[in-house]
């Protein structure tokens, strides 16, 4: 994701979300600055909306998070997005305290008190408040965070122009230290990753794994495409087993291609057609250069414009409809 100033078109997630207020009609100037945060089963006001500092997903990094997206009044691949989310929480040991049903509800709600028909879901389960030993045995009561926000859009011409990448020195973890398949509250790697990124003025990171071959970007999937043929990092790569991710391979299959999984190196992107990234913040976006090599034409390619405006097509029809 691009981390850019103000100015910026293509922020990322983080600097893409602000509250969910001034759609909200009617609500007075006072009121119109606080979204409608779900905590444990509350709807808070944003300045109310609080956890404690004794909670482990602060102190620790213990939790899990999903990023989510809704359009044009319908919730995108929730499915999906909460069969990850509960993988991730199974994976650490963390008990969720709501079933998926309530959580669905939960998260509907907290959309519907905001007013949106178009944004960011933040969903955030904590391991919760224990003592300042790292072990979880003291955290009885795991917190469930919703958030919900408007995400401002890369404007029409990244889409048109498309983003340049670096590789960055800090490697993508590997699965044996921390599996990168959970999306857990621990994003350092990712951070130092984005600051690489920052410090080379380029628009994202490109991750390399402990073999050298390219995982993914900070929070985008990688795909390149050369001689029609459509090749990304498999999940044993590192890459996240992205959501977007699997909508790329369905609207390439649709088109009548097919994506290959298999090991990617730096020189595959340098010499590739096409090339681009996919993400719940980005969408499917193109990448014009890599280290400072041009990537094909220098333009996003022309199978990259058509997954573009098929993806764009597919989230118009969002699975779940958020207002009745
Ligand atoms: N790789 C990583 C490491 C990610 O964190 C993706 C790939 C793309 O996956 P999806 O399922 O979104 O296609 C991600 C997604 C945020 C934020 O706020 C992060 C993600 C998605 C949305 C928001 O930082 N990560």
């Amino acid at each position: 994701m691009v981390l850019e100033e103000p100015k910026a078109v293509a922020p990322s997630p983080n600097a893409a979300v602000k509250p969910a207020d001034e759609k909200r009609k009617g609500a007075t100037s006072a009121e119109a600055k606080q979204s409608t945060i779900y905590i444990d089963g509350q709807f808070l006001p944003e300045s109310e909306a609080k956890v404690s500092v004794f909670d482990h997903g602060l102190l620790y990094g213990d939790g899990i998070f999903e990023g989510i997206r809704f359009y044009n009044g319908r919730v995108f691949r929730l499915e999906e997005h909460l069969d990850r989310l509960w993988d991730s929480a199974r994976s650490i040991c963390l008990e969720i305290p709501l079933s998926k049903e309530e959580m669905t509800e939960a998260l509907l709600e907290t959309i519907r008190r905001n007013g949106l028909r178009d944004g960011y879901i933040r969903q955030v389960v904590t391991r919760g408040v224990g003592n300042l030993g790292l072990n979880p045995m003291q955290c009885r009561h795991p917190s469930v965070i919703i958030i919900v926000a408007t995400i401002a859009l890369y404007s029409e011409e990244v889409y048109r122009n498309g983003l340049t990448v670096v590789t960055c020195a800090t490697r993508r973890m590997s699965a044996a230290a921390l599996n990168p398949a959970v999306k857990s509250l621990n994003y350092l790697n990712n951070v130092m990753a984005r600051i690489e990124a920052n410090l080379a003025g380029a628009d994202e990171a490109l991750m390399l794994n402990d073999a050298g071959n390219v995982a993914e970007c900070t929070a985008d999937n990688v795909f390149v495409i050369k001689k029609g043929q459509i090749f990304t990092p498999p999940i044993t790569a590192g890459a996240l087993r992205g959501i977007t991710r699997s909508v790329a391979f369905e609207v390439a299959e649709e088109l009548g291609m097919q994506v290959r999984e298999t090991d990617i190196t730096r020189h595959d992107v340098f010499v590739a057609d096409e090339c681009f990234l996919t993400g719940t913040a980005a969408e499917v976006i193109p990448v014009i250069k890599a280290d400072g090599r041009v990537i094909g034409t220098g333009k996003p390619g022309p199978i990259t414009g058509r997954i573009i405006a098929r993806f764009r097509e597919l989230t118009r029809e969002g699975d779940t409809q958020i207002y009745p």
